[in-house]
């Protein structure tokens, strides 16, 4: 299934017709750059394009005012003189007499999103709009924003398609109030925002961007804001708010449809954000997004000022979109002790709404919250300057292998439709058959086994050569095909493999300690202990069985270690009798292609051949199938999760979600 590009010339007429230095950097030219940077990159092409539409007066009116669209209706035929001074009674905002016309697209842009999404007609996309939307409220454009784009959307959603549980995620720098305000009291919008905050210094300095803005009545709960009190952040502390807050209480939640307030002014480079993260941490920011919700996911373009930055970033969401394989997460740093205070707040704030935070840590000492709200701050124009020149390398290309999934079957079973049967090579190198043969097979020759372990090697090297991006193989033996895989892999100076096995049984005890392998087991129910570094397992009390615990284990643990550990390739391996249900494991193995630039190799048992299907489906890139509501997972588990994170994160700084964790050095 396709994903959707949405963009219109039209939109760029938008533009400020006089002098003002807080509303420059909101140019026609964001539009145009974005959507020519798509188009250069062969992505435009790639996607389905869908016409843009004005959206109906009753469309805007499900969010706001009568009285605020008539003054806004007004707006084409003022003067340049008039359209100033109905700017001014609004904070950060120009109209043009063409604002109304595109304002009204970038609304209908958004519904025909929605619409091209939820019937069915495209997987996910993304609309390119100008007036952007997140800061307009019932009854006042705010922030370069006329019409809430997004809340219109979620609105609408819920409306025409009888939603329940819609996410909205807002990525932009800036909070996004317009949309927190609409939905404050409603349960069935769960809105997340980081935003550059500064202990409310920063616009618009309000009180109710701060972590413990929740929600109210029937809706506490469902506003979750992550305030950054510095600028500076990096991949790490976004990579970290997202797997310490956001997933949990997103599958939690179990959204039916992801909207995304794409704003780019996160992105390094940024004037307004101030912030460093680099283009490919939103193609890892969309991935995790789009195993929820069956994978519908809409992103509607909100800020982003850096040109450069901000369609560089445009480019990595709709290329990750598109399901091309990830691009590996380089030089993640030690998250701030900043963020880390921020999470841990958040965290806090949750707990009595969110069974995943149940158990989260107390409130930093020294309590960051109680500064009064502070007067705007006037940014240095130098500051400013500095962003606008910082420079980063350009995102290296992401390539998409010619086979996306190739298969080791045994010849009897059919090919899962989409994969391609890896055909055996006639004839292998017969230095390796020998070394197979010697270290496996001690000797004897068991052909078919032979011939097994071959094939396996014949996998790694079109891996390694980018020429199958992942696949599955069945084995007979399921602990000599990962020892041979990691020995093969860990041949070469700069690999690393993520082994990750899941259920009860015994893993391969050669694991060596040269930090080329990291093995970490899931839900195996006898509680082990390790002290081998490489090798860590997660034992659950009720196995695979508990999804809740799961999760836990996934978002706490394994992904961010799995993002420290960076590997080139990901082992995969279904422990045979595993309980894990057709669903998590789905869900397990559509997240973890974030890592290895979706190389992934999946080991299972001759003789499981129920999951050979549902694991080429998800290898594929089609999106799991939701998990449904979690119950609150067992607190023996989160207890275990918890004393396995306490002591790993020592070792693995993105494990972190409490200040006292923290010990990045450029912290003082
Ligand atoms: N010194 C969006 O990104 N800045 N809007 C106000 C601060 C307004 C940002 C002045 C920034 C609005 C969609
Ligand atoms: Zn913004």
């Amino acid at each position: 299934m396709a994903t959707a590009l949405i963009y219109d010339g039209e939109m760029t007429s938008h533009k400020l017709l006089w002098d003002d230095p807080l509303c420059k950097i909101e140019v026609p030219d964001r539009l145009t750059v974005s959507y020519e940077a798509l188009v250069r990159s062969g992505l435009a092409d790639r996607c389905v394009s869908i016409p843009v539409r004005e959206a109906t007066e009753d469309e805007i009116l499900l969010i706001h005012r009568e009285e605020y669209l008539e003054k806004v209706k007004k707006t084409p035929h003022m003067s340049v003189e008039e359209l100033k001074d109905f700017s001014l009674q609004f904070d950060a905002v120009y109209f043009h007499p063409n604002s109304y016309h595109c304002a009204k697209l970038a609304v209908g842009a958004s519904l025909q999103l929605v619409d091209h999404v939820m019937l069915g007609k495209v997987k996910n996309g993304m609309a390119l709009v100008r007036p952007p939307g997140h800061h307009s409220t019932h009854d006042a454009a705010c922030g370069f924003c006329t019409f809430n784009n997004v809340a219109i959307a979620a609105q609408y959603a819920k409306q025409t398609y009888g939603l329940q549980r819609v996410l909205i995620v807002d990525w932009d720098i800036h909070h996004g109030q317009g949309v927190q305000y609409c939905f404050e009291d409603d349960p069935s919008v769960l809105y997340f925002s980081w935003h550059r905050f500064e202990h409310s210094t920063f616009w618009p300095n309000l009180s109710e961007s701060d972590y413990n803005a929740v929600g109210k009545d029937q809706g506490a709960g469902f506003t979750v804001n992550v305030p950054w009190n510095k600028v500076g952040m990096k991949n790490s502390d976004f990579l970290l708010a997202f797997c310490h807050v956001l997933m949990p209480a997103a599958y939690e939640f179990c959204p039916e449809l992801v909207l995304v307030s794409a704003g780019f002014d996160s992105g390094i480079g940024d004037p307004e954000g101030q912030m460093r993260a680099t283009p490919d941490v939103f193609a890892h920011l969309t991935h995790l997004l789009m195993n929820l919700a069956g994978g519908k996911v809409c992103a509607v373009l909100e800020g982003g000022y850096n040109l450069t930055s901000l369609s560089q970033s445009v480019c990595q969401t709709v290329q990750t979109l598109l399901g091309d394989p990830n691009p590996r997460p380089d030089n993640l740093d030690s998250p701030c002790k900043s963020a880390l205070e921020s999470i841990q707040c958040v965290r806090w704030a949750h707990k009595q709404y969110w069974s995943c935070f149940r158990h989260a840590a107390n409130l930093p000492e020294g309590q960051i919250s109680t500064k009064p709200v502070g007067l705007a701050k006037e940014e240095e124009e130098s500051t400013v300057k500095k962003a606008k020149e910082c420079v980063w390398p350009e995102p290296p290309k992401r390539v998409a292998p010619l086979v996306r999934t190739a298969v080791l079957l045994s010849d009897d079973s059919v090919c899962p439709e989409g994969c391609e049967r890896l055909t055996s090579s006639d004839s292998p190198d017969p230095d390796v058959v020998n070394e197979l043969r010697e270290n496996f097979l001690k000797g004897d020759g068991d052909r078919e086994a032979l011939s097994a372990l071959t094939d396996l090697i014949t996998f790694m090297e079109k891996m390694e050569k980018n020429e199958i991006c992942n696949g599955l193989a069945v084995v007979r033996d399921i602990t000599m095909a990962v020892t041979c895989v990691v020995q093969q892999v860990t041949k070469a100076p700069s690999n690393r493999v993520l082994v990750v096995c899941v259920g009860d049984g015994e893993v391969p005890s050669n694991i060596t300690g040269d930090g080329k392998t990291l093995m970490v087991q899931v839900g195996c129910r006898e509680t082990k202990r390790s002290d081998h570094k490489s090798y860590i397992p997660v034992c659950l009390t009720k196995g695979c069985s508990d999804l809740s615990g799961f999760i836990q284990a996934v978002f706490g643990l394994l992904l961010p270690m799995g993002y420290e550990f960076n590997p080139s390739l990901l082992l995969l391996v279904r422990m045979p009798g595993s309980d894990v249900c057709d669903r998590m494991w789905q869900q397990l193995t559509g997240l973890l292609q974030s890592l290895a630039k979706g190389h992934m190799l999946v080991l299972m048992q001759a003789g499981e051949n129920s999951c050979v299907s549902p694991t080429a489906s998800s290898l594929l890139g089609n999106p799991a199938p939701p998990l449904g509501r979690l119950q609150a997972p067992l607190p023996q588990d989160v207890e275990e999760i918890e004393r396995l994170r306490l002591k790993l994160q020592v070792d693995w700084k993105l494990l972190q979600n409490t200040a006292r964790d923290a010990r990045r050095s450029d912290e003082v």
